[in-house]
Parts: C-alpha cells; sequence; structure tokens
C-alpha cells in the first residue's frame, strides 16, 4: 500500500502532483506541520510532525513522508524521483541517461532555486516586500538566483521541457521549487522564456486540480 504524509500547504505537492498526473491509487494522511499549531502537545491536536505516531514513521520530524511496503523515504524529491520510476510511465525516467539528468535536475532545484525560492515566497507572504529588510532580502535571493535562472533561460530558448521533449518528473520537481520564487515580477521579465515554462507547467490539469485541493486546506 502506497501512503503519502503531508499536508498539501507543504512540499507534499511535489510527489502529489505527480501522483495526480498519473492517476495513480494511494492513501494520503494530511500530517500537518507542527509549527503551525498553537499547541502541538495537546490532546486533542491533529496528526503532526511532532506527533509520537508520526515520528515512528519519520524520525525527520517533516513532511513529505512516503511508506511502499516496507520502504519509507523523505525528501520531497527523493520520493517524487521514486514514485516517478515505479508509477510514472512516461514521467518517468527511460534511460540511464535521463536517469542521471532527473537526478542532476532533482539537486539543482533543491539546492539552486528552492532555498532563495523560500526567502522570496515569506519576504511576500508577510507582508515585507517594500520593507528595507525585505527588499535587500528578495533582493540576495534573486541575485543568488541570477546563474541557475540564466542556464535554464538558455536551456528553455531551445527546449520545451528538461529534457527527454517531453513533461516529465523532472519539470513537475523544478516547477514546484521555482513557485516560491513567482511572486517576485521582475524575476518573469528577466527570465520570460523560464517563467513561460513555469506556467505550461502550472496549466496542466492535474496541477490545477493538486493547487485547488492545496487551497481548500486551512490557511
Ligand atoms: N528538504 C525537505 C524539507 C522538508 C521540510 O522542511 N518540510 C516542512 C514542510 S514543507 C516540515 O515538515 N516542517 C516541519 C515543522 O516545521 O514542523 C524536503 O524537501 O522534503
Amino acid at each position: 500500500m502506497l501512503t503519502i504524509y503531508g499536508v498539501l500547504r507543504s512540499r507534499a505537492t511535489r510527489p502529489l502532483w505527480l501522483l495526480a498526473e498519473t492517476g495513480t491509487e494511494f492513501t494520503h494522511v494530511p500530517v500537518i506541520q507542527s509549527y503551525r499549531l498553537a499547541d502541538p502537545q495537546a490532546v486533542d491536536a491533529p496528526l503532526n510532525t511532532l506527533s509520537p505516531e508520526f515520528l515512528k514513521t519519520s524520525p525527520q520530524s517533516a513532511v513529505p513522508v512516503l511508506q511502499d511496503g516496507d520502504l519509507v523515504l523523505t525528501e520531497s524529491l527523493a520520493i517524487t524521483l521514486y514514485l516517478a520510476r515505479e508509477y510514472g510511465g512516461d514521467l518517468g525516467p527511460q534511460t540511464k541517461a535521463e536517469l542521471a539528468l532527473a537526478e542532476q535536475w532533482a539537486l539543482f532545484a533543491a539546492i539552486s532555486i528552492d532555498p532563495p525560492g523560500i526567502d522570496i515566497l515569506y519576504t511576500y507572504a508577510d507582508g515585507l516586500s517594500d520593507s528595507p529588510e525585505g527588499a535587500a532580502k528578495i533582493a540576495a535571493a534573486a541575485d543568488r538566483l541570477s546563474r541557475p535562472l540564466a542556464q535554464l533561460e538558455a536551456h528553455f530558448a531551445q527546449h520545451d521541457h528538461l529534457m527527454g521533449n517531453r513533461f516529465t518528473v523532472a519539470d513537475i520537481m523544478l516547477a514546484e521549487c521555482l513557485r516560491y520564487s513567482q511572486p517576485h515580477k521582475p524575476l518573469h521579465q528577466t527570465y520570460p522564456k523560464t517563467f513561460a515554462w513555469l506556467a505550461r507547467c502550472q496549466s496542466r490539469p492535474a496541477f490545477t486540480e493538486m493547487m485547488a485541493r492545496r487551497n481548500a486546506e486551512p490557511a
């Protein structure tokens, strides 16, 4: 039995988007981040990342987590890659070279795109983007993104997708990391092909359906 732990308002969107693309059956356990609760230890607190029951499955104390038979995996992009290989059909890597490329794009997304994107996302979400500190934080994040986004812009001048001339797990992983930078509109002007690719990924029915369920969760 395949189970994904983690609310949609988390990095669980990455594997959940992939599963929505494939139509794979699975159980979803909406474990919430403990920091979002007033008292995660309260007896009536929902299952959260500090719940003893959840920690038995995932000592990392974070979501998402995948359980597939005896296999337990943490790290959203490792989970997404695993699902693509096991259940993803054409979304998954079809050759050794594609597997290597998918791993490359996963690491690129996790290391070069996700962390500055998180700085941008939270600064906008906290309403601080116009404050001097917030603007400086966003400028620093945009600066860290400049090389990887220039690399992507050159790639998307030649290709419609990240690998294999088709939509794959690599697009899902990168798109979900780049989504965090989306509130910063100047990036769209500087890297139009990259943000056009992101918009194409986000127009897929599986994404819009997954985001609708995410947005229906309490903020
Ligand atoms: N690198 C990890 C990050 C996991 C992570 O930090 N998850 C957050 C939600 S997106 C979390 O569960 N935080 C738990 C908490 O703060 O209580 C991944 O990609 O899965």
